[in-house]
């Protein structure tokens, strides 16, 4: 009987296979090769036609035993390869606890912050609170309710970004000064710090977005000595109990008298020196009494009470106080400057 060598040949050859093969999918090859519809046992299979009644079932089970124990080892194989598919992977996947991490870098705050933190402090040890109004404007908070008209001169310094004719990016944080104005009685004394946009070309010392910080203190009897006291304390705080302030006359639409402010240089004390131009002064704050028609548009009656306001730029403060020359440093985001601070 040709089928029982065959056969036996099958069994051989099928051993052999499964011993040398490597990966699954070679496995799966042995499998259509040996147990598949055309594989080589269907192929003897379909000869037992040729065979005479005795040696059919004599053959068929010998065909069964060898198909059952090739599929058996088929079985045994694939165990054994994902077991070593397994290890392997955990081999390679180990991770060594013991070793150092990556140093996770610590961010920290911007020289803005850090001034503007500063400012707030000493603002409110002094029982002012901070407040903050929207950077999208009406034209009615940014200029006409601060004596500034659609046909006033200074509408062409303080040129922006409009929204419609009557929304724009505001040029300056006075606009929350009247809001708060409109909501609280007097006394009121508040700081209001934040983005202001002016159509302004970048160079050293402009930039399209600056920081502001105005601040007023409004109650009954509020006068320039209030102003003069409360600035010249912030300037001792911020740069030194040594500060002297000065106050030049100056004008602005929305307070009257108005002035500007410098102190003594911080760095030569007033003798002269390349930070202060040799003049012995910087210039810091813009100031003046609150004018009694913007008293009235936040709301509150000029008759009763008056108030003092002031504003600097923050971007200044800050150029000053690490010695900077150029504002756009402030914005670049160069962790080569960043991280001095
Ligand atoms: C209200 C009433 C009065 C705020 C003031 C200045 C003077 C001032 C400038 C400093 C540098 C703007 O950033 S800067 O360009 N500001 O000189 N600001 S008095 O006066 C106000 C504000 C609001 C209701």
């Amino acid at each position: 009987m040709k089928q029982k060598e065959q056969l036996e040949g099958i069994r051989a050859e099928a051993e052999a296979a499964l011993h040398s093969i490597e990966t699954l999918e070679e496995l799966d090859n042995v499998r259509v090769k040996f147990l598949g519809k055309k594989g080589d046992l269907t192929a003897v299979l379909k000869t037992m036609g040729s065979l005479s009644p005795e040696e059919r079932p004599v053959v068929g089970q010998l065909a069964n035993k060898i198909r059952g124990e090739i599929t058996e080892n088929i079985e045994k194989k694939a165990m054994e390869l994902k077991a070593a598919q397994q290890e392997a992977r955990l081999l390679a996947e180990t991770i060594d606890v013991t070793l150092p991490g990556s140093p996770v870098e610590i961010g920290h705050e911007h020289p803005l912050s850090l001034v503007l933190d500063e400012v707030k402090e000493i603002f409110m040890g002094m029982g002012f609170e901070i407040a903050q109004g929207p950077e999208v404007e009406w034209d009615y908070y940014n200029f006409e309710a601060l004596n500034i008209p659609k046909d006033h001169p200074a509408r062409d310094t303080q040129d922006t970004f409009y929204i419609t004719d009557n929304m724009l990016l505001r040029t300056q944080t006075s606009g929350t000064q009247i809001r708060v104005m409109e909501e609280k009685k007097p006394p009121i004394r508040m700081i209001a710090p934040g983005r202001v946009y002016r159509s302004d070309a970048v160079d050293a010392t402009h930039s399209p977005l600056f920081h502001q910080i105005e601040g007023m203190a409004i109650d009954e009897g509020i006068t320039m000595g209030d102003l003069v006291g409360t600035l010249e304390t912030f300037a001792k705080k911020l740069y030194g109990s040594d500060t002297r302030i000065r106050l030049r006359p100056h004008h602005f639409p929305f307070t009257e008298p108005s002035c500007e402010i410098d102190v003594s240089c911080f760095k030569c004390g007033g003798k002269g020196c390349s930070m202060c131009k040799n003049e012995g002064w910087i210039e810091i704050l813009g100031a003046g009494m609150i004018h009694p028609q913007v008293l009235h548009n936040g709301g509150i009656d000029p008759e009763k009470y008056s108030g003092f306001a002031f504003g600097l730029g923050l971007e200044r403060l800050v150029m000053f106080a690490y010695e900077m020359d150029d504002m756009r440093m402030l914005y670049e985001n160069d962790m080569r400057f960043l991280e001095q601070f």
